[in-house]
Order: structure tokens, then C-alpha cells, then sequence
């Protein structure tokens, strides 16, 4: 005999109001110590930008929402096998069931306001901290990575230099840039990261976003660190990241290397300079 296949039951169909209060308790009691211990753990190391604020802000309202709906998951689980384990000497099968379509419309719709959320909160988070400095300070430096180097240029203090200085507190504009692969920038302590990609700054390169904005709000010396696997060389390739006083920073820049003249360098690949050459001639000129 075929047997009636029966609609899914809502998971509260049969349970009591004070059971669905206690389920409910247990829920938020887990959430809040879960969030409570995860949220002190120290995850992304000192805060010393006022970009990375925002993403630590970001990262723990994520590990709430996280922590909320693991814990209504799992109370949910631990209840349904506690509830309806099966009976000492049941060998009966299990009740056919299909779907219930209220219970997935609800199951679709909570998932998609939670993810929309997180996607909105992120996006305006990205928008916050990409915003330009209000006191209008800005300071451009192009950073140039190869393997195994870092190379940062100064356009308006006209120098170069293989550290990174800064003044502290200024917003920095850093224009990224590689000359053979692609390469990763990264201050742990700033907290922002950015790929370098070859061609980004060449003509028709213009749709590689290959800048990206941090204002470090600590002096002290870091590190900028090479986020993305590189080559051999990939481990070692670090440069120090300087945050001091503009004028610790003026005195620094008076100090360093002017960027030679554009026809007097080469552009970094074998036969660069010889390329330049070839691309420079006149060819109208008889
Ligand atoms: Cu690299």
C-alpha cells in the first residue's frame, strides 16, 4: 500500500510556549557569551589607522550576527534530536515528507535580509573609509613593487625612497603599481590591504583601481609586508613602514634621492631603457 506523503511540519508545531521561551533564552544566553569571548579576542593586532577602526567595528558586528545564528542552529538541532530521537525497539521507518513552502519562504527570506545587510553595513564601511580627509591633507605616494622590492616614490616632495616615511595623521593616497606580477600591500597594524597589478598605470590601465587610502594615526616603525605569493623572494619581501612627525618627515624628504629625470632611468624590465628610446623617436621626422 502506498503510503499518504505528509507536508514538513513547522519546527514549532507542537511545542509549548514555554518550551519555545527556554529554547529562545538558551539562544540569546549562547549568543552573548559566544560574542562576549569572541569579540575580546584580539584578531587583527594593533589599531593604528582610523581605517582599521572601522573594520574592527565591521568584524565584530559580523561575529554577533555570527554567533546569533549559530546559536539558534544549534539549539534548534540539540532540541529536534532530544525531541524526536527514536523510541527503545523502533525499527520503523521514518515518516515521508516533502516540503513545506512556508517553512522555506522563511528559511529563503531571514538568510537574504541577513546577507543584504551584511552587504549594505560592508559597502558603506568601504565608502567610509575611502572617503577623502575632511581637513583636506592628502599625500600622494606611488608605490612601486617588483620582485623582491618595494620602491616609493615622493611626486610632490620629488624624492624616492626604498622606506616608507609618513607624517603621522596625514590621509596617505598610495598609487599601486608592479612591474612583473602581482604583488600585495599590506601594513598590518593599518589594517588595509591592496593588490599591486602589473599595467596598472599604463594607458588603457585605467580600470584597475591601484590606489588605496589609509591615514595612520601612530608614529612608530612597521613594516610593509608582501600579502600576495610572488615568487621565491615573496617571504623577505618587506620594507620598513615609518610613521613620524611632519617635521621628523620634512627633514627626512630634504634628505632623500630626487627622482631622476624620466629619459635617465629604465622602466624595470630587461632592455626597458632601450624601449623607451625606440618608442620615443619621431617617426615623422625625415
Ligand atoms: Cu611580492
Amino acid at each position: 500500500m502506498r503510503r499518504a506523503v505528509n507536508r514538513m511540519p513547522l519546527p514549532m508545531k507542537d511545542m509549548s510556549l514555554s518550551t519555545f521561551l527556554k529554547g529562545a533564552a538558551i539562544a540569546g544566553l549562547m549568543t552573548l557569551v559566544i560574542s562576549l569571548v569572541m569579540v575580546n579576542i584580539d584578531w587583527l593586532g594593533p589599531v593604528y589607522s582610523s581605517e582599521k577602526e572601522d573594520i574592527v567595528t565591521l568584524l565584530n558586528v559580523m561575529i554577533v550576527l555570527s554567533s546569533l545564528v549559530f546559536s539558534i542552529v544549534m539549539v534548534m538541532m540539540v532540541y529536534a534530536i532530544w525531541k524526536y530521537r527514536a523510541k527503545p525497539g523502533d525499527e520503523s521507518d521514518g515518516e515521508p515528507i516533502h516540503g513545506n513552502t512556508r517553512l522555506e519562504i522563511i528559511w529563503t527570506a531571514i538568510p537574504t535580509v541577513i546577507v543584504i545587510f551584511a552587504g549594505v553595513y560592508s559597502t558603506i564601511v568601504l565608502n567610509d573609509i575611502e572617503a577623502k580627509a575632511d581637513n583636506g591633507k592628502i599625500m600622494e605616494v606611488d608605490v612601486t613593487a617588483q620582485q623582491f622590492a618595494w620602491r616609493f616614490d615622493y611626486p610632490e616632495q620629488g624624492v624616492t625612497s626604498t622606506e616608507l616615511h609618513v607624517p603621522v595623521g596625514t590621509q596617505l593616497d598610495l598609487h599601486l603599481n608592479a612591474l612583473d606580477v602581482i604583488h600585495s600591500f599590506w601594513v598590518p597594524e593599518w589594517g588595509i590591504k591592496r593588490d599591486l597589478v602589473p599595467g596598472a598605470d599604463l594607458p588603457g590601465g585605467d580600470d584597475i583601481d591601484d590606489t588605496v587610502t589609509v591615514t595612520p594615526t601612530e608614529e612608530g616603525v612597521f613594516s610593509v609586508v608582501c600579502t600576495e605569493l610572488c615568487g621565491w623572494g615573496h617571504a623577505t619581501m618587506r620594507a620598513a613602514a615609518v610613521v613620524e612627525s611632519q617635521d621628523d618627515f620634512d627633514a627626512w624628504a630634504a634628505d632623500q634621492t630626487k627622482i631622476p629625470d624620466e629619459e635617465d632611468v629604465s622602466s624595470g624590465v630587461p632592455g626597458g631603457k632601450g624601449a623607451g628610446v625606440f618608442d620615443d623617436r619621431d617617426l615623422t621626422d625625415d
